[in-house]
């Protein structure tokens, strides 16, 4: 299976004022183009799409473009949303993608009711992908507890949550096909670009890369905008931003991931 794996466009960041829709166009062109070039079997889009809750017509126009180019190249498309998009939105149009080749999920969902999709690539490989998009921790550690425990024990809830999740959602691969986990998170030991939200980036809310089994032949995430690689049982990957979002990002290498 041939993949690219993007993640975090922010499509309606502007940088000081100055709104970057046409830089956003040129980009995410590109990624278009390169699916074509290398054939891709499928795109990974890996959360943080939109760079707002509310984002503006303009921004829509950009992203909703971007993913019918990439789902007329005839690549099976796949999103998750970060926690810079906005989940009932995403949902809201889901069937819509679901039209076309674009397969969404935008809130944690079990495997059997979305949170691991299958399919099949023209060379009829079996292709199973777990999906969990940006969990808050709000969403895993409930309020009564963040009120009376200390915050190493409710950070180490968050872990040992996410890490079951992420378990359950695997579960059911077999060692024929090929296994892929796309998730949004913070996991530890990646380093920040600079222009991430430091509310959501803190390092005590945070998933030990050892919760990837290693069956997974590829762990695709979004959430940090530096391209690197995390040490883990299997390859796990932050593909970064395809372009700079902040000036303390300039300096990184901008990239998405073929694979
Ligand atoms: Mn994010």
């Amino acid at each position: 299976m041939r993949f690219i794996h993007t993640a975090d466009w922010h499509v309606g960041k502007s940088l000081r004022g100055r709104s970057r829709m046409e830089d956003h166009q040129e980009v995410l062109q590109k990624i278009v183009e390169l699916t074509i070039l290398h054939r891709v079997d499928a795109v990974l889009i890996a959360g943080d799409l939109f760079d707002s809750y509310a984002p503006s017509p303009e921004a829509e126009k950009i992203v909703f473009r971007t993913l019918l180019d990439l789902a007329n190249t005839g690549a099976q498309i796949i999103i998750i949303s970060g926690n810079h998009d906005n989940p009932r939105r995403l949902t809201a149009i889901e069937p819509l993608l679901s039209l076309t080749n674009i397969y969404t999920v935008a809130i944690p969902s079990r495997p059997m009711d979305g949170g691991l999709f299958r399919f099949q690539t023209k060379k009829n490989e079996n292709v199973n992908i777990a999906l969990l998009p940006f969990l808050s921790q709000k969403g895993i550690v409930k309020a009564d507890q963040l009120m009376r425990d200390d915050p190493g024990e409710y950070s180490q809830t968050y872990a040992d949550r996410s890490y079951k999740l992420i378990q359950h959602l695997c579960q059911d691969m077999s060692d024929d096909s090929i296994n892929v986990f796309m998730g949004h998170a913070m996991v530890h030991g990646g380093v920040l670009g600079g222009g991430e939200r430091s509310a959501h980036t803190i390092f005590e809310y945070s998933i030990p890369s050892t919760a990837f089994p290693a069956h997974l032949h590829y762990v695709a995430l979004g959430h940090l905008h530096r391209a690197q690689r995390i040490p883990g049982l299997c390859p796990v990957w932050y593909s970064g931003s395809p372009m700079p979002l902040d000036f303390s990002e300039t300096d990184d290498e901008k990239s998405i991931n073929l694979g």
